[in-house]
């Protein structure tokens, strides 16, 4: 069946194209017969967002015409800390046990601060520790990724997971990033200032979930993907904002 890429991106005080500041975006992939009711749900996410009311929005649809590939959910785990100290410890400690070595992950947290503000992720190299994408504060974008809403609830219903919608984008996007065999692990913690859970990520380790990684108010979000064994940047970069996969259960 053919599949599209619906997309919506809000913005306030003008497009992001004018400096505007980024309310809220969002992708679905959907069947031609579904697009209402896809249009619909983006319409309403970029109403409806804690950062404000938007005074700009576009909603745009575009067929996949590239072979779509399904790829099961990470495996996902909450780590319950008590600070925001023990759940950053608790990051570096699992980035270790995905294999890199504690002075890459202090490199790449520089980086980040230097570039705060910044809406896509950092590609670091985990070699070097320096930053291998060209794209300044906008980062990667990782784009052309979904799971269809039944099999979503039907996985929650089962681990008795979470079911809302910032996870269910959350763990998409982190199974996207890990099915690449050049990805070694992901960091993330939201820009939203009323959200402080984040998450560790990678193949081996599933979706680890840390209860606290910011404080509270903070505006700042960080995504930092780790990456070995990069013969061609290029092709990393277009599977992250090009290839299209399902996730499924
Ligand atoms: C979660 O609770 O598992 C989601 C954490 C990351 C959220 C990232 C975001 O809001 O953009």
């Amino acid at each position: 069946e053919k599949y599209y890429s619906v997309r919506m991106r809000a913005a306030k005080n003008g497009s992001h194209e004018q400096g505007g500041k980024h309310i809220s975006g969002g992708e679905i992939l959907s069947t031609f017969s579904d697009m209402r009711h896809a249009v619909n749900a983006l319409l309403e996410k970029g109403l409806t967002h804690s950062r404000g009311k938007p005074d700009f929005m576009q909603i745009q649809f575009e067929a996949i015409d590239e072979p779509i590939k399904r790829v099961k959910p990470l495996q996902i785990e909450s780590n319950e800390v008590e600070s925001v100290e023990i759940g950053q410890a608790l990051s570096w400690r699992l980035l270790e046990k995905a294999g890199i070595q504690e002075q890459i992950i202090e490199k790449a947290y520089k980086h980040m601060t230097e570039c705060s503000g910044i809406r896509g992720a950092l590609l670091i190299d985990v070699h070097s520790g320096e930053r291998m994408d060209d794209r300044k504060e906008k980062g990667v974008r990782v784009s052309r990724m979904d799971w269809l809403n039944t099999n979503f609830e039907k996985w929650a219903d089962y681990y008795n997971n979470p079911k809302n919608l910032r996870v269910k984008e959350a763990l998409v996007l982190a199974t996207k990033v890990s099915e690449h065999p050049a990805t070694v692990a992901e960091l993330c913690w939201s820009d939203d200032p009323e959200y402080i859970t984040g998450y560790v990520a990678s193949k081996k380790l599933g979706y680890q979930r840390i209860t606290k990684l910011k404080e509270y108010g903070d505006e700042r979000g960080c995504r930092i993907f780790f990456v070995d064994c990069l013969e061609d940047l290029k092709e990393y970069i277009h599977y992250l904002e090009k290839e299209t996969i399902l996730v499924q259960w």
